[in-house]
């Protein structure tokens, strides 16, 4: 037998039923062909293409979790997959999905009227609309509790003002789901990026997570109609919740950029010669392949642990904490530990490591700091709560 991939090493495939086979190797196929090829020069010029929402929604990946609407209903397993996929390209790719699919369209989908379903839902799920999901806030990251931005009524209208930040796709975005703070608690609101005082303004000079748009909102007196409040939503419980999901796909994508890394340092250290030999042949090349594959597999397993629970029985934020915590923080280690292996070619954009490992400093942030997911834990094991 020849040389084994770290996942085909562990098996991982046997664990996977035939349809999450195709739609791992369909979206694979798709982000190898299509997006590959063009992801250095997106990454270096800070830019992702507004089209290729629309070549997502053909493929099927937005929203494909939920039922109904033009979304597919896969199992949980099957999203996590195509999250894995797509961040095997670039974090930015799984990015967008993820919001889009999980934040954006998971709110309404949850939250949202039948009229706000049967408005944004298809053309969300076939990417021509997009969305943005606006928790964050410039002095309000990790504890959005403390929100400024406000919702006030005026007779049947809604008044937002505020400022939220670090939003993903907040420039490219028809809809933003924007959460404000109401005489009555947190509430949810969809807000038409051409509502008058809406303005989105791009974060530029990120040295992460590039090939992807982040963008500061700003919510200058926006008069909305009753309608555009999600009327399900009731308090944070509820943009936490839609988080869950987006966490979940973070669980699986992160193991991409992981698994990309491996291949190419592995792929490299067979063909690169130093003192003679194939880098591969060295026993401190092999130590560190091997604990990489390693803690791929592991994480592979406790991402396939949760999902398989999350379609069984339902997963707990506490689990999804345990996951999102180990496997950013081993993918992150991975992409830094293969950089190690290409040496100077390490550091251009001609190979993927270094540049995953700087979109896994966002991930690492974003969707809840390894700190919060850290506390998390800690307060299911202690009860006691160590945020405040
Ligand atoms: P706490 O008192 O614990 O909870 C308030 C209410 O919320 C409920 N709850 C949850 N419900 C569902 N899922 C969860 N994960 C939940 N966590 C809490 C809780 O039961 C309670 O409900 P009720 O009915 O009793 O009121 O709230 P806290 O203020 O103490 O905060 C807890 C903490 C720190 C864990 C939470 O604030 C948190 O998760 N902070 C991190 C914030 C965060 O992750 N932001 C992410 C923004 S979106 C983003 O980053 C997108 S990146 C996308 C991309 O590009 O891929
Ligand atoms: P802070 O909360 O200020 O934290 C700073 C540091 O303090 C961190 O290390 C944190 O862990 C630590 N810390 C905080 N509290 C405690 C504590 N109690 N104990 C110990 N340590 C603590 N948000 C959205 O709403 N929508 C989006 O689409 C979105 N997209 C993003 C895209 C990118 C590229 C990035 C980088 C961020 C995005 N975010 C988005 C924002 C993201 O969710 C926040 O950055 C994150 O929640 C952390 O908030 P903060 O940056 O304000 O850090």
């Amino acid at each position: 037998t020849g040389p084994l991939r770290p996942l085909e090493l562990l098996g991982a495939d046997t664990l996977l039923d035939a349809d999450e086979r195709d739609i791992a190797a369909t979206v694979r196929r798709f982000v190898e062909t299509r997006l590959v090829p063009e992801v250095g020069d997106w990454f270096e010029s800070a830019t992702l293409p507004k089209e290729v929402a629309k070549e997502f929604g053909a493929l099927g990946v937005l929203g494909m979790h939920l039922d109904g609407y033009g979304c597919a209903g896969t199992n949980a397993v099957s999203y996590g997959l195509a999250c894995l996929e797509l961040e095997a390209g670039d974090s930015g790719f799984r990015s967008f999905v993820s919001v889009q699919g999980s934040l954006s369209m998971f709110s309404i989908h949850r939250y949202g009227s039948d009229e706000q379903k049967q408005e944004w839902l298809p053309r969300l799920a076939s990417g021509d609309a997009i969305g943005c999901f606006g928790l964050t806030e410039p002095d309000f990251g990790s504890n959005p509790s403390g929100m400024r931005t406000r919702a006030r009524r005026d007779g049947s209208d809604w008044i937002l003002t505020g400022t939220k930040m670090w939003i993903t796709n907040g420039n490219l975005a028809d809809v933003a789901t924007v959460w404000a703070q109401t005489d009555e608690g947190v509430r949810g609101f969809l807000v038409p990026t051409d509502t008058p005082g809406f303005t989105a303004n791009r974060i530029h000079r990120k040295l992460s997570l590039r090939a992807s748009v982040t963008s500061e909102l700003v919510l200058d007196n926006v008069r909305l109609p009753g309608s555009a409040e999600l009327p399900l939503a009731r308090g944070l419980g509820a943009p936490l919740s839609c988080l869950n999901e987006a966490r979940f796909g973070i669980v699986f994508g992160a193991l991409g950029a992981a698994r990309n890394s491996l291949e190419t340092a592995l792929d490299y250290a067979a063909s690169r010669e130093v003192f003679d030999r194939p880098l591969a042949a060295y026993q401190l090349t092999q130590e560190k392949l091997a604990d990489m594959t390693l803690e791929l597999g592991k994480g592979f397993l406790l991402a396939l642990h949760l999902g398989r629970l999350k379609d069984e029985s339902g997963v707990t934020p506490e689990q999804i904490s345990l996951g999102k915590l180990n496997n950013v923080r081993e993918a992150l280690a991975i992409a830094r530990e293969c950089r190690t292996i290409l040496g100077a070619s390490g550091i251009t954009l001609e190979y993927s490591p270094l540049r995953h490992a700087n979109n896994l400093e966002s991930v690492l942030t974003y969707e809840g700091t390894s700190e919060m997911h850290l506390l998390s834990i800690g307060r299911a094991l202690t009860g006691h709560a160590a945020f405040r």
